[in-house]
Formats: C-alpha cells, sequence, structure tokens
C-alpha cells in the first residue's frame, strides 16, 4: 500500500532516489521482505530501525510510517506499507524472468486469501513470539490469551495448508510463489516454538524444502550471533520453566 504523500511528515524522504528499506533483523514482517529481495537479487539502502529500543516510536519515524511500524519501503520516493503488498510492488516492479507472481486467475485469488490469512494471524504470531521465543524488552507484545484461542487459529490454518500441499510441492503448485514468501517465517517460528509439526506431516517436509533454498536460509542465519545465541538460551529456559507451546498445545486440544 502507498501512503499518500499528504500524510508524510519527514519530507526528506520523500526527496530519495532508489530504493530504501526500513526494517528489523527479527521482524518477520521484516523477514519476508528480505527474502523476496535476496530471491530477485535487489539491492536496496538499508535503514535498521531497533525495535527492541523503540526507534519505531521517534517522530523521524512516524513522520514516515505513523503507525510506528516496520518494514517501510521507499521508492523513488515514494512510501510503502504492509509486508505482502511490499512484496507484491517490488515482484511487479524488479522481477524480470524468475517472478514469483502467479500467473492464472485462480491462483491469484487464493494468493490474495493465504496472504489474507497470514496478515490475520500476525498479532498471534506476537503473541507466540513473545510467549515462547524472545523477551518482551520494549514492553509492546499482545497479552497472553490464557484460553488459547490462538493456537486454535493457528491449528485450523495450518490444518488448511497441509491440505494444499498434499498434492503439491508448494501452496499454489509447482513453482514456488509469493504465497510461501509471506508464510515462511510465521511456519518457521511456530516451529521453533515448538508447535507439534507431526500433526501436519507436509507442511513439515515443506518447511526443510523452504529452509535449503539459499535466500531463505540466508536469511534464518542473519542477525548478530549474540542476539541468535541469546534468544537460543532463553528459548529452552523458557520451555523448561515458564511456558511451553507444545503443552499449551496439549492444553488447547484437551479442552475441545
Ligand atoms: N501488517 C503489517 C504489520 C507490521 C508489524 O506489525 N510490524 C512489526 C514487526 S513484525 C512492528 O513494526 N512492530 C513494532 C511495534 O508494534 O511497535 C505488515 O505486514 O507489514
Amino acid at each position: 500500500m502507498q501512503i499518500d504523500d499528504a500524510m508524510i511528515k519527514t519530507r526528506e524522504v520523500t526527496q530519495w532516489r532508489g530504493l530504501h528499506l526500513f526494517h528489523y533483523d527479527h521482524s518477520s514482517c521484516s523477514q519476508k521482505v528480505r527474502i523476496l529481495m535476496r530471491e530477485l537479487g535487489i539491492n536496496f539502502y538499508s535503514h535498521p530501525v531497533n525495535l527492541m529500543r523503540g526507534a519505531q516510536r521517534s517522530d523521524w519515524y512516524l513522520g514516515i510510517n505513523a503507525r510506528g511500524q516496520v518494514p517501510v519501503l521507499i521508492h523513488d520516493g515514494a512510501v510503502h506499507v504492509e509486508s505482502n503488498d511490499i512484496i507484491q510492488y517490488l515482484d511487479q516492479t524488479f522481477a524480470r524472468e524468475g517472478s514469483f507472481l502467479p500467473t492464472t486467475d485462480a491462483e491469484k485469488k487464493t494468493l490474495s486469501s493465504l496472504m489474507k490469512l497470514e496478515e490475520q494471524l500476525h498479532q498471534d504470531l506476537r503473541v507466540v513470539t513473545f510467549t515462547y521465543l524472545a523477551p518482551d524488552l520494549d514492553n509492546h507484545a499482545p497479552a497472553f490469551d490464557e484460553s488459547l484461542a490462538f493456537l486454535g487459529r493457528f491449528h485450523s490454518a495450518l490444518t488448511e495448508l497441509e491440505r494444499m500441499l498434499e498434492s503439491k510441492h508448494y501452496l499454489l503448485g509447482e513453482r514456488i510463489t509469493l504465497a510461501d514468501i509471506s508464510w515462511f517465517i510465521t511456519l518457521h517460528r511456530l516451529d521453533l516454538a515448538g508447535y507439534p509439526f507431526r500433526l501436519h506431516q507436509s507442511l513439515r517436509h515443506y518447511l526443510s524444502r523452504l529452509r535449503q533454498r539459499s535466500a531463505f536460509k540466508t536469511e534464518l542465519a542473519a542477525g548478530s550471533l549474540g542476539v541468535r545465541v541469546g534468544a537460543t538460551i532463553y528459548r529452552h529456559f523458557t520451555r523448561l520453566f515458564r511456558h511451553s507451546l507444545a503443552r499449551d498445545f496439549q492444553r488447547w486440544h484437551d479442552n475441545q
């Protein structure tokens, strides 16, 4: 989605030429954009926004994106937000051969509903992230829902994805598309958090296949080593002594 020029208060960015990305290493929405940029070999000026230090709430940044979120793409002075829109825009604008857009009308419709579903589950993914994977240093995580309804929403979405993958390699068929790029980090994080992927075997194999692709593999290995090691220790500590997604999932399941 392109932000209306009149809404941009930090006027200097409207003069910027080329491609600029405001992003954060560990933001799922930023990760999907970086994966596509790697896949398409797109170079960009990088503007890291440290979400753990609240940099997204500076006046300067709010003057670009009043929502105070990453990612933001600036292309020749035009400001774009919403990660799923950004990846579509990038593909439409920069992919020569090797586009990740679907071709048929039926596939385009499915892409749009898959992206909508991924976006709808974004708040639930934040709950998963800050409950099972990372400390909420900036105090901006959504509240934990004791009813565990978020796990039910993931279960029905993953059951749907599993059904789509039973007869295909990728969500829309035999060719990788933006649908796979959009969903990958959500699935990867659920896996890291301990979601029971044994219930979705096709999805488990699909995830391993995607992780083998160079652009995806590089993204997963990116970010500072200190943060990645710290997150791994935190994740195991949390699982042992505080919250376990596998145990919570079982609790949710038993209550159905
Ligand atoms: N629907 C938006 C969601 C963007 C979003 O929630 N970004 C998170 C990081 S993944 C963020 O900037 N959070 C900072 C905050 O909420 O303070 C998109 O897909 O781009």
